[in-house]
């Protein structure tokens, strides 16, 4: 059967356009290492340099026709150094898993051992030995967790290290509700001629906007990220070091070893995201910890089973709930995106593998919050997942109210538009 052109190009431009709207005006966008750009770095972010090859490192290229783009790269490393006070920094990695395993790939030999959190207590793929540990060979240890504190057991672990001598410990990752123990585990790390590798991607936003503490400054050897959750920029990846050793090494593994295009066209619209963090961030990131503690403690009063009650629920962006009394996560979730409210299914630590059925939702309210939404409109989220989950409602009968309620927070705060600029544009995605 051959294709019809024409419709075949109508089909992709309607599935843009019904995608556009769904997501970006009607729903309730709670998955956690998601958001949205600005007006202004959306605007920027198509650009030539889209289409442009510069290989090699600044001042180093293997391509004539380089010059704005190295001008742009050097200035977002620039604004990337003093944002997150750290002496090198790669804006190279395309994405955050590119950059875990950039590291990875400079500091490690195949067999080596590598220790992280749990799968099931939210650790991410690019830490695990089916994801890119994996490939290279290299041994993947869990670190003990502690349930009752939603954290890494500190001297369980210590004991650990020093009895495997693992390579690399990471800490950070998918499900993260407190502060890892950076400091803490830092000597038996270093005692052992160990790294000390924290992957920032979900809070990268809070650091920058000073609700998280920032693991360089409280010793971490090195920062990976991705660009585009809790930091509101376009998908990416980025490394930050203070140690010149090993800086070196990872930038012969970014390249020639794990990337040839660098995807320059988004350098632009992190570096305005970046300097929006430096005007916003403290405000933004304030209003994320805030709603997120409003969210739990009234999904809590609902009759939800939050997380982390004993600790307060949170101090991120995110929202843990068991809702294995509910059905499931696969199934809650479900239920909640027939009314436009779109969460993921999550393992939690109690959970006996990430296979089968997982017991928990995790919710992240970092691009509500960038839409405008405060204490009350969790409130109201809140009430609306009870309706589903809790009372049984028709999920179609909520889903008009959603709608009605979403449409009120469609400007995105805490940003740029290009009328900040100069430019005279009423920028609106295909819709
Ligand atoms: N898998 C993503 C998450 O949802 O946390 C991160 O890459």
């Amino acid at each position: 059967m051959s294709l019809d052109i024409d419709s075949a190009l109508s089909r992709v431009l309607d599935l843009v356009k019904v995608h556009n709207r769904w997501r970006r005006l009607e729903s309730i966008n709670l998955i956690a290492s998601e958001n949205v750009m600005s007006p202004l770095a959306e605007y920027v972010y198509l650009n030539d340099m889209e289409g442009r090859y510069a290989e090699g490192t600044l001042g180093n290229r293997y391509y004539q026709g380089t010059k704005y783009i190295d001008a742009l790269e050097g200035l977002l490393t620039d604004i990337m150094r003093q944002l997150f006070h750290a002496k090198f920094v790669d804006v190279r990695p395309i994405s955050g898993t590119i950059a875990n395993t950039a590291v990875y790939a400079a500091l490690t030999e195949p067999g080596d051992t590598i220790l992280s959190i749990p799968i099931t207590a939210g650790s991410h793929i690019s830490h695990r030995a089916n994801g890119a540990p994996g490939i290279l060979r290299l041994k993947v240890m869990n670190l003990p967790w502690d349930n009752d504190e939603f954290n890494v057991d500190v001297d369980k672990s210590i004991k650990l290290i020093r009895e495997v001598k693992p390579k690399i410990v990471i800490l950070g990752s998918s499900v993260y509700l407190f502060p890892h123990p950076v400091r803490e585990l830092l000597d038996a790390v270093h005692e052992v001629n160990a790294v000390l590798l924290h992957d920032s991607a979900h809070v990268l936003g809070l650091i920058a906007g000073k609700a998280f503490p920032n693991p360089l400054e409280l010793g971490a050897d090195i920062m990976t990220s991705s660009t585009h959750k809790t930091f509101p920029g376009p998908q990416g990846g980025i490394i930050f070091t203070n140690n010149e050793e090993l800086f070196s090494k990872i930038q012969k593994a970014v390249f020639p070893g794990l990337t040839s295009n660098y995807h320059h066209h988004r350098y632009a619209a992190t570096a305005v995201t970046a300097i929006e963090m430096m005007k916003f961030g403290e405000a933004y990131a304030k209003q994320i910890v805030e709603n997120a503690r409003t969210l739990a403690e009234e999904l809590h009063a609902l009759g939800f089973n939050v997380v982390a009650e004993n600790k307060g629920f949170t101090r991120t962006h995110q929202v843990l709930v068991d809702v294995a009394k509910l059905g499931g996560g696969a199934k809650s979730a479900a239920l909640l995106e027939e009314a436009n409210i779109i969460v993921s299914k999550t393992a939690l630590p109690w959970d006996k593998a990430f296979r089968g059925e997982l017991s928990g939702l995790r919710l992240g309210v970092q691009e509500m919050t960038r839409f405008g939404m405060g204490k009350d409109e969790m409130k109201a989220i809140a009430e609306f997942m009870a309706r589903v989950l809790i009372k049984g409602e028709d999920s179609g009968n909520v889903r008009k109210e959603v709608i009605e309620f979403r449409r009120e927070f469609t400007m995105i705060k805490y940003g740029f538009h290009p009328k900040d600029v100069g430019v005279d544009i009423d920028l609106r995605i295909l819709v």
